[in-house]
Order: structure tokens, then sequence, then C-alpha cells
């Protein structure tokens, strides 16, 4: 008799590179919604052996987990993986993994853009020529130049590292804060985030979200940066205190910023839609069709590996493989 296939839970929606990834070797099951819950928790979450989460909105903590005794892997979608507890998985003896290499030259090219969007003023000069301004008068010149600029970049992982190079290409003097020097990397480390924002003309903000990170751009690094200073997020709202951000830009105590990120996706803060001075992307950073299928097939592929009895392809570092005994 052929093996039974085992029960994964999709979180998120069915996307068909992995519904068609998964639903051959695995009995795939979707979440369902909130009023047939408590059903679902008590007839078929006991069977549940592995999750494809396959969005970042929803939160995977420990109480959740929980309710899945049987539990052995979380497969999960983006190189973000601040909405799944690890720590407590990894305590639990459940395997993270998520969907690093493949989205990091998307989201490198997509920072340079926001970055050069927001120096240079190109989606407002944009919105200028829809209006049928232009006949009337040239769009003032930039106030900014990348020319003369130096970036910061806060978090010197993989994505920063593929930003820096572009940046480093392109002649722009580059400085980076992360806890602890990256390995290989010859660009000035900085201990000290308010030393940097001091120094540089540019924050260029790409680590990963969570608790450690959680307002790490504040009033006294916004003060730091300066009038001139122009602060780009690629990483995640929680990273900036949005409030701090606001009333800086609204008092004019930096000059700009360009966010990708928001504290509470997609709901974006009136007061910064009313701002022309900045510049806003609804999470784009790894959003092409191909990047995005690339990740779709690394959320298959480390359940399938899983499945084969092979080691997942890609663990978080909490989750260490092989798995610790489930407490
Ligand atoms: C995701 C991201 O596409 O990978 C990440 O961590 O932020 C993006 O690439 C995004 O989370 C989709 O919601």
């Amino acid at each position: 008799m052929a093996a039974e296939k085992a029960d994964v839970l999709l979180i998120g929606p069915p996307k068909p590179v992995i519904v068609n990834g998964l639903s051959g070797t695995f009995n795939l099951v979707r979440f369902p919604d909130a009023q047939h819950r408590d059903k679902f928790f008590a007839d078929s979450a006991p069977r549940v052996r592995a999750m494809a989460v396959a969005a970042t909105e929803e939160r995977i903590d420990g109480p959740f987990m929980t309710q899945f005794p049987r539990l052995e892997i979380l497969s999960s979608f983006g190189v973000g993986y601040d909405h799944v507890d690890a720590a407590w998985a990894g305590a639990h003896g459940i395997t993270v993994t998520n969907t690093p290499d493949v989205l990091t030259e998307e989201v490198a090219d997509t920072a340079l853009g926001l970055l050069l969007c927001t120096v240079r003023e190109f989606v407002q000069a944009e919105r200028y020529v829809r209006a049928g301004k232009w006949p009337q008068k040239n769009y003032p010149l930039s106030k900014a130049t990348l020319r003369d600029r130096t970036v910061g970049m806060v978090g010197m992982g993989r994505i920063g590292q593929a930003i820096a190079r572009r940046l480093a290409a392109m002649q722009v003097p580059v400085v980076y804060h992360s806890r602890r020097p990256a390995a290989g990397v010859s660009f000035r480390h900085y201990p000290n985030l308010v030393d940097m924002a001091r120094d540089v003309d540019v924050l260029m903000v790409i680590t990963p979200g969570g608790a450690e990170t959680k307002n790490l751009i504040n009033v006294e690094v916004l003060r730091a940066l300066g009038p001139d200073g122009i602060l780009i997020n690629m990483a995640r709202g929680s990273v900036v205190d949005e409030p701090a951000l606001i009333k800086a830009l609204q008092e004019k105590t930096i000059l700009s910023a360009g966010l990708d990120v928001f504290a509470r996706e997609p709901e974006v803060p009136a007061e910064l839609m009313a701002m022309d001075h900045v510049v806003l992307f609804p999470h784009l950073g790894s959003a092409s069709v191909a990047t995005r299928e690339k990740m779709d097939q690394l959320v298959v592929d480390n359940l399938l590996a899983w499945a084969a009895g092979k080691p997942p392809l890609t663990p978080v570092a909490e989750t260490p493989w092989p798995p610790r005994q489930r407490k």
C-alpha cells in the first residue's frame, strides 16, 4: 500500500506554483476563514505535519503552533520571517524555512529605484508631466543629488551587500551599521547607528524586522541624519518609529523619505499620503512575476525535501538542521 500523504496546511493565497507543486505529494489543506476555525482546530489541525505559509501578513506564534501537535516543518514565503516565532519553533523541534537568495538582486534593484526616485524626485516629476504643467514651466531642479551623498546602510546582509555593490558601481560612497562587522565586507563599519547617521546623507534600511530592530530608526537617529538627510526603508515598517518619521518630515528636520514598507500594511498613514516630498511604494521589493515564482518554488522545494527525508534547503538560523527533540 502506498504511504499515506502527509497533511500540509496552506496559509495564504492559493498561488499556482505552490498548489501545483505540493498537491502531488501532499494532502493540501486550506486554512479556513474565521467562522470555520473551531471545527478545523478540532478535526484537521491534529493531523497537520507541515505548513506552507504563503503570506507574510499572518502571525504564526507559539500559541498558534501549539494547536498543531504533529507539526514538523513550516515553509514560509519571503526572506523576512518576523511573522513567525522561529525561536519558539526551534525550541519545540519545528523547522522553519524561508526564501532567501532568489530575491536578493530583485530587492536590491527596487532599493536603487526607490533611492533614485526619492533623491531626484522622479515620481513627482512624472506626476508634473501628466498634470500638463511642463509646457508652462520646466519642472524645478531637484534639491538633492546622489553625486554628493554618502549612503549609510542599516544592515549588511545578502540584500544589503547587493545594494552596496550597485552603489559602489555608481561611485557613491557606502558605509554601514550592523551589530557586528559583516564578514568579507570592506566598507567602513559603524558600531553606533547615531554616529553613522550624523556622518551620512542617506540611511538605507535593509535589516530584518522583529523585536530586536523595532523602532531602531528613532527620534535620535532622525535628528542625527539632519535637514539634508533622506531615509529609505526597504526592510519592515516596524524598524522605523513611524510617528517620529512623520513629525521629522512635517517639520523638515529631514529632507525626504522613500518608503517601501509601513507599520500597518496595506494602510499608509494619511499624513504621509498628504506629503508631496516623500515617495511611497506598495511593498514592491521582490514583486515581479519571475521572482515571486522563484520564492513560491522554494516554499515548495523545502517541503518536498522534507517529504523525501532530506535536509531542508533553506532553514532559518533559529532552527538549524537536524531539529531538536520536540518539547
Ligand atoms: C515579500 C519581503 O514578497 O521577502 C520578504 O521578506 O518582504 C517580500 O519579498 C513580501 O513579504 C510579500 O508580502
